[in-house]
């Protein structure tokens, strides 16, 4: 059977979950006959949730989906951690799983652990530190370690790991693409921690390269970030920059404005479509009283084609440019009243 591993593309918790799915399959995809040759020739296709809820999108029997929302027709194999892909149905079909956990890449060593797999100190170590990347638990100490100031002859697993994402975060999506691709189709070693082809390619040029397009990207967004305090929301409206520089630092809101609940970014992705971003502070989630995943699944109808979703702490949608300003009103409206 031909088949294809469908991750979130641009994620690193999409890489990772892949990567597990390619190194521990046996030990999750169950009955279905498929071989290590044909998973060895799955073609790797990254996509955002957005492309896997259009109508355009059509599954085939050997699509493995992983950190994705769960698409229409006969697929092989399902794992998601996202509330809002939530199945109505209380019993799921075969080899497919879903349960809110801080990473996907995390459920699914559990579920292989589950199945026998044998748990190692590197296992555990590359788990801990993905859970803690994708559900942003990281200590204010662990975030300047990371996005600002890493000893970059000393990484530790969680800081690896963010070098890695550096590979397939840079300002070209068809390098990302590729390079997505590629480090998936090397000799895998037991966790990307540790594969050895991997590490050849020497992420640390990507690192040092993503930390100064931080700093460029802090000082150009620093224009025009503001806190609302009435919304008790950082807004950062990318309509307003006036360059485009660096990569974003996705924390940077609750970094530069402690006092924040909220933040809210408008990225504007073509004449057409803005991508909205909503999140917490990762420092402060007990003033979160907004289920923020389901505001954007509700965003995304309102203001858009339907994309969107996500966690209760941190979701995204896609809506239409024209709708931007109609859409900041709505959620201001919204995080003002609170979880009422
Ligand atoms: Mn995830």
């Amino acid at each position: 059977m031909k088949l294809r591993i469908i991750a979130h593309a641009g994620c690193t918790d999409g890489y990772s979950s892949a990567f597990i799915i390619k190194r521990y399959w046996q030990y999750l995809i169950k009955n279905t006959g498929i071989t290590e040759e044909e998973i060895k020739q799955a073609e790797i296709l990254p996509l955002y949730p957005g492309d896997l809820q259009a109508e355009e999108f059509i599954s085939t029997p050997g699509d493995i989906i992983i950190d994705l929302p769960r698409p229409k027709g006969t697929i092989l194999f399902w794992c998601d951690h996202h509330a809002t892909a939530k199945p109505a149905e209380e019993k799921l079909p075969k080899n497919q799983f879903w349960k809110i956990t801080p990473s996907c890449t995390g459920y699914l060593i559990d579920l292989a652990r589950q199945d026998g797999l044998k748990s190692t100190s590197e296992l555990l170590a590359f788990k801990a530190a993905m859970d803690k990347i994708d559900a942003a638990e990281y200590t204010h100490q662990e975030i300047i370690d990371c996005y600002y100031n890493p000893d970059l002859n000393g990484l530790v697993p969680l800081q690896k790991v963010h070098a890695l994402g550096a590979m397939f975060n840079t300002r070209d999506r068809n390098l990302n693409l590729e390079i997505f691709r590629t480090i998936l189709s090397q000799k895998l070693g037991e966790t990307p921690l540790s594969s050895e082809a991997l590490w050849r390619l020497d992420p640390l040029i990507f690192y040092r390269a993503q930390l100064t397009s931080y700093r460029e990207w802090r000082e150009n967004v620093d224009t025009y970030i503001e806190y609302n305090e009435e919304m008790k929301c950082v807004v950062q409206d990318d309509r307003k920059a006036t360059l485009s520089r660096g990569v974003p630092d996705r924390f940077y809101a609750c970094i530069k404005f402690p006092q924040a609940s909220y933040t809210l970014s408008l990225k504007p992705m073509d004449q057409e479509n803005m991508r909205v971003g909503l999140g917490s502070n990762i420092f402060h989630k007990d003033r979160c009283k907004v289920d923020l995943g389901k505001l954007c699944r509700d965003i995304g109808k309102r203001f858009g084609k339907g994309s969107g979703g996500g966690h209760h702490d941190v979701g995204g949608a896609m809506i239409k440019t024209e709708n931007a300003d109609a859409m900041i009103k709505y959620v201001s409206e919204v995080l003002k009243k609170g979880g009422k």
